[in-house]
């Protein structure tokens, strides 16, 4: 036992009455005690170690077929009422989901070993960290968790021997049964229930769980913010850095953001680009007023296929040791791994994700799940912000948002203010593209890109963030909106994105210190587009405008589309955003 903390000794014994497991294992942090699971691990097939001088430290570790991915509809949120939840997340009444879930742990780790994992997110002693305490069947969870968190004894001294304030968390795999599968949450509570799976996001329980969606209800009631947000600095020749933080849907690059590679003409001047974080953002106003950002996390959960030299040379840098991999191909020959996208040169003598033979060369099926991932610590990253750790967090400069658009958004604008800044990012939305099933083109919204982590009503969601804009008054950031996705008529990029994407960045800090004029659009403040500095790019000023261009016919469409979705939050919309879109339509006359 590594705590004298009352509630905690109390919980876990009620779990293990539950779960009655034969052993219980309490996760000290020690790399003796990780170096023992990682043996045990190895021994038993769960992990596979990996080629000692190429990658010392990393493992690959396959999960079942039907178990890859994150379950939006199988993740609950069980509010004491129905309206609490909202319309875009399931819900089920706690009494109703505890009595159903119970019998199903009961019994569920005999024969196995529960493991007892303290930890902390966010650096250990910041006034902004939590503490939450998971318990699990699984070493793969206790290793992953161990780069993912500042995880061990350390954590509950955060805690004390008498705070409540921790978060209840109760893993099992059970049988992986994708019937049987929940992932659950009691915000009222503290706790998180998952069950019957063992795929990163559904049981790393302090990642979207705890951080977003038991963090977000936290943060209403609290007075801060739990955001899907990247954390960036970008330093300039003085050495001053200003800090960013950037919201993304799924799949629009916000890792390869948050690593950026400054371009030759900035970095030839001594600019440099700092992580701080790449999944989630925790914010709070500072002693000074302004906002501060930590990133919770120890770590990054990154997607593998389509890292490589180019598009992320920092990312795959973080994998090269002490790493975890989850469903990517092996090469035999090495043993070293392999996904879609990591080079032109697939191995021939190899096995895929599920552990069949595969060769790379002439094999028609993938290698490397299209969710395969990487469990990398921060301090691997050649970029990691000297910041990390700072536990009163980074004071953000500017808010971005950003989508997939193909036509309707412009490169960047500024938001006229705060509210019209919440405006923006409550109407998120990103197309789908050719590669997922159904339409081509259709605008799913997904507002500030919480869309499946807003722990509570989106609409109280939204209010919260008018709030926090009341209370940040002219100290808080400014927001702005990007997209690096305007297509051409044959459907190519125009932008060239990755590391040129701080050619807008430094638009961006330019208008937070008032260094740069504007263009008033019905949308908002946009470049000219000479403000957007095309040096050494294959385009020029004249594509510049082109991506600024705000088309009214495609944005009274886009009004329309905003309407239909604010109607499902009924009278929990705010009245503010109500007004926002009313003038937006106003001003596209
Ligand atoms: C993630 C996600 O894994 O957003 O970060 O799905
Ligand atoms: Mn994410």
């Amino acid at each position: 036992m590594l705590t004298k903390n009352q509630n905690v000794l109390k919980w876990v014994d009620e779990m293990i009455a539950l779960c009655k497991p034969d052993q219980v294992l309490w996760i000290d942090g020690s790399e003796e005690q990780l170096d023992a699971l990682r043996a045990e691990a190895t021994a038993t097939g769960e992990m596979y170690p990996l080629n000692p001088e190429k990658l010392p430290g990393c493992y690959l570790h396959r999960t079942l077929p039907n178990d890859v991915a994150r379950v939006e509809d199988r993740t609950f949120i069980c509010t004491t009422k129905e309206e609490d939840a909202g319309p875009i997340n399931n819900w089920c009444s706690p009494a109703e989901m505890y009595a159903k879930l119970t019998p199903m742990y009961d019994g569920v780790m005999k024969g196995r070993t529960m493991y007892v994992i303290p930890y902390s997110m966010g650096p250990i002693g910041s006034p902004l960290a939590k503490v939450g305490v998971e318990l699990t069947d699984s070493i793969y969870v206790v290793l992953n968790m161990a780069i993912m968190t500042r995880m061990g004894k350390d954590a509950f001294e955060n805690l004390g021997d008498t705070s409540d304030d921790f978060v209840r968390g109760l893993h099992s795999k059970a049988d992986i049964d994708p019937e049987k599968r929940y992932i659950v949450h009691f915000p009222e509570d503290n706790t998180i229930w998952s069950i019957n799976s063992a795929y990163g996001g559904n049981v790393l329980l302090g990642k979207k769980c705890f951080a977003l969606r038991i963090a977000s209800y936290q943060g209403k009631n609290e007075g801060w913010m739990a955001e899907h947000m990247l954390i960036l600095g970008i330093e300039n020749p003085k050495g001053e850095v200003k800090y960013v933080a950037a919201a993304f849907p799924s799949a629009c690059g916000k890792t390869n953001l948050a690593m950026l590679v400054p371009p030759e003409i900035y970095a030839k001047q001594g600019y440099k680009v700092w992580c701080v974080g790449d999944d989630i953002a925790w914010l709070k106003p500072g002693k000074d007023g302004r906002l501060y950002a930590i990133n919770p996390e120890n770590g990054f959960f990154g997607v593998a296929p389509g890292t490589n030299q180019k598009s992320n040379p920092n990312a795959l840098a973080s994998t090269r040791k002490g790493t975890i991999f989850t469903n990517v191909a092996l090469n035999l020959d090495d043993d070293t791994v392999w996904w879609e996208g990591l080079d032109k040169n697939p191995p021939e003598h190899a096995l895929d994700w599920t552990g069949k033979p595969w060769n790379g060369k002439t094999s028609e099926e993938k290698g490397a799940h299209p969710n395969s991932r990487f469990t990398a610590p921060a301090k691997n990253c050649p970029c990691v912000s000297p910041e990390f750790d700072n536990p009163q967090g980074v004071p953000i400069s500017a808010m971005i948002f950003g989508g997939r658009r193909a036509k309707t958004a412009p490169l960047v604008y500024q938001s006229f203010d705060w509210k019209h800044g919440v405006f923006v990012g409550s109407t998120m939305a990103s197309e789908t593209t050719a590669a997922a099933t159904g339409a081509v083109g259709v605008v799913r919204r997904d507002p500030m890109a919480m869309r499946p982590f807003c722990g509570y009503h989106m609409g109280d969601y939204f209010g919260h963030w008018l709030e926090m804009g009341e209370k940040l008054g002219d100290k808080a950031p400014k927001i702005f909106n990007v997209n690096w996705f305007r297509t051409d008529d044959e459907g190519h990029f125009i932008w060239p994105g990755f590391g040129d994407n701080m050619r807008v960045l430094m638009w961006i800090l330019d208008r937070c210190e008032d260094k740069v004029d504007a263009v008033t659009t019905p949308i908002g403040f946009e470049p000219k587009p000479e403000d957007i500095n095309t040096e050494g790019l294959s385009i020029g000023t004249d594509v510049i405008a082109d991506l600024l261009n705000v088309d009214p016919a495609l944005w009274k469409e886009e009004a329309a589309g905003i309407r239909e979705f604010y109607a499902q939050f009924g009278d929990r919309l705010p009245q503010e955003l109500r007004d926002q879109l009313d003038a937006l339509e106003k001003r596209l006359g």
